[in-house]
Formats: structure tokens, C-alpha cells, sequence
């Protein structure tokens, strides 16, 4: 039996944290054969490693080097794109997406991989909370429903254990009213509000994009892989990358329920997944 946490509905103790928080971890979200598979395809692709040249950090996360970036994991060869294409609609994400988005979520960001060794520099805290309205990164509680503009999903390949870096995030920042003070952003004040996650390959971090996060320094004697997926709701896109009105040819290799997510951002007749992970539906206007 896989060991892969599947959840029909996001539970009421997730409800209150991911509200609470902003963010919320699955634990064991990918299986051990899953997890082998992403790491194997990842190792068999060293070559597509770049630089990721935007981060340029300095003071406390500072580093002597850049984090490596992987993307275009969708499209790579056979058959190292196969364990990428299974995650674009992971059976145990469509219940958190389906509650945190309203169904007819779609991905928004081509998937991309962090990769960072011992020394590697961190990232700015940013995320603005609610200091303005920004449709495209929000949070909002309305009529018994949650609902957020960019979703992230941060799948752990590799452990990240207490004092590694990666990761870090404010809780509660995606509700809040005022701006990061550039001290906090920058880590050089009030770092005890900040909360580092420590996670086992396999584990999930589900955030939301107004959540204040940013990148601590790598200490982990591992390498740091952290594989991203971004969502957003049905009725907008916020990067370019993977929006195509029609579809790629590349695509007619994936299920119903993969090329749901890949529909660009429209609201009338479109395919909405069940929690089950297989069920597609199609319903002539949705209201939700
Ligand atoms: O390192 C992380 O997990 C956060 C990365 C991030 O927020 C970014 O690159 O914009």
C-alpha cells in the first residue's frame, strides 16, 4: 500500500492552521517510489542546472554562492519528465487546491527546483500581507470559504533538518496590514518572528504567495532540493511560462485530469476536478 498521505478534504485542524498560518505542511506527501523517481530524473539532468542570479542577497543572508534553479522538468526527455507530469495534479494536493482556490484551479508558474549546497546564499523576506489589495497574491475568509491568490506547492526531495536553511516564513503575515519593515525583510531584526520548517524528503509545504517568506542561508551538510509547483484560481494568471490558450501537442500524453490544470485562466465551462483525483467535470457556469 503506498504510503503517500492521501486526504479526501482538507480537515478542520488543517482549515485552522493554513488560516492561522498562511501555510501548512504535509507530511509524507509523496511516496518513497515517487520520491526516488524525482530525485533519479533530477540526477540524470545536472546539466540543466542555472544560476539563479535573482536573489542577491547580502548581511545576514548573505552566502559565498547562488542557489542552482531547474525548470522546463515538464517538458525534459523521456522518461525524466514522467515523475514532473504525475505531480501536476498530485492526489493529495486537488483537496487543499480544490479548498484554498475553488475548484478550477490551474497551474500558473512553469515547476521549478531549488538546489542549494553548504554556503548558499538565502533570499529576502517578501509577500505583502494585505497592505494593498493585490488580486493576484491575496487572502481572503468570505461566507464560510477560504480563498488565495498564488498557491505554493513546495515538495521536499531531500531532508531539511532543524538549522539548514531554506525555507522561512512569518506566520500569520498573509492577514497583515502594514509593510515588512526593510530590517525584518533583510533578517537583521526580530528574526523570533520568522519560522524556519524542517521537513523530510517527501514532505509538502503548501503556502500562500502573500504570506511574508523568503530563503535562509544553506547550512544542511545535504543538498537542498526543493521542487515548486504554483496554482491560482481559475480567473488569473500570474506568470507567463506555461499559459497556452491551446494546449501543446506534448500534453495529449497526460490524463483529463493533468490537462485541467493546464487550461488557461477562464471561468465558463470549464473542467473542474472532484477531491477524488480522478473525477473531471464540466459544468455549463460555475458559481463557486
Ligand atoms: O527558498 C524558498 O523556499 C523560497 C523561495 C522564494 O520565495 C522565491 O524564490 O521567491
Amino acid at each position: 500500500m503506498s504510503e503517500t498521505s492521501v486526504h479526501v478534504s482538507m480537515n478542520a485542524r488543517e482549515k485552522y492552521l493554513f488560516d492561522l498560518q498562511g501555510f501548512l505542511v504535509i507530511r509524507a506527501a509523496l511516496s518513497p517510489l515517487e520520491l526516488k523517481a524525482l530525485n533519479e530524473a533530477l540526477d540524470a539532468n545536472h546539466h540543466q542546472r542555472q544560476e539563479d542570479t535573482a536573489s542577491a542577497a547580502d548581511g545576514n543572508l548573505s552566502g559565498a554562492s547562488l542557489r542552482g534553479l531547474y525548470n522546463g522538468m515538464l517538458t525534459w526527455d523521456k522518461p525524466w519528465c514522467q515523475p514532473f507530469r504525475d505531480l501536476l495534479a498530485h492526489r493529495t494536493i486537488i483537496p487543499y487546491l480544490n479548498t484554498l482556490l475553488g475548484r478550477g484551479w490551474k497551474l500558473d508558474h512553469d515547476p521549478f527546483i531549488f538546489t542549494s549546497a553548504i554556503g548558499t546564499e538565502g533570499l529576502r523576506l517578501h509577500g505583502a500581507g494585505s497592505v494593498t489589495f493585490n488580486g493576484s497574491r491575496f487572502y481572503k475568509y468570505q461566507n464560510g470559504h477560504m480563498r488565495c491568490g498564488l498557491i505554493n506547492c513546495q515538495y521536499q526531495l531531500t531532508d531539511v533538518n532543524p538549522g539548514d536553511g531554506g525555507l522561512m516564513l512569518i506566520p500569520g503575515s498573509h492577514k497583515s496590514n502594514y509593510a515588512c519593515p526593510d530590517e525584518i525583510c533583510a533578517f537583521d531584526a526580530d528574526q523570533e518572528v520568522v519560522q524556519h520548517v524542517p521537513m523530510r524528503a517527501g514532505d509538502l509545504v503548501i503556502f500562500n504567495e502573500a504570506t511574508t517568506h523568503g530563503t535562509l542561508p544553506w547550512k544542511g551538510v545535504g543538498e537542498r532540493r526543493s521542487l515548486f509547483y504554483r496554482y491560482s484560481p481559475k480567473y488569473l494568471h500570474y506568470t507567463g511560462g506555461v499559459y497556452e490558450t491551446i494546449l501543446p501537442d506534448w500534453t495529449s500524453d497526460l490524463t483529463e485530469v493533468q490537462r485541467a490544470v493546464l487550461e488557461p485562466p477562464y471561468v465558463y465551462h470549464r473542467p473542474l476536478i472532484e477531491n477524488d483525483g480522478d473525477t473531471v467535470v464540466s459544468p455549463r457556469r460555475e458559481g463557486e
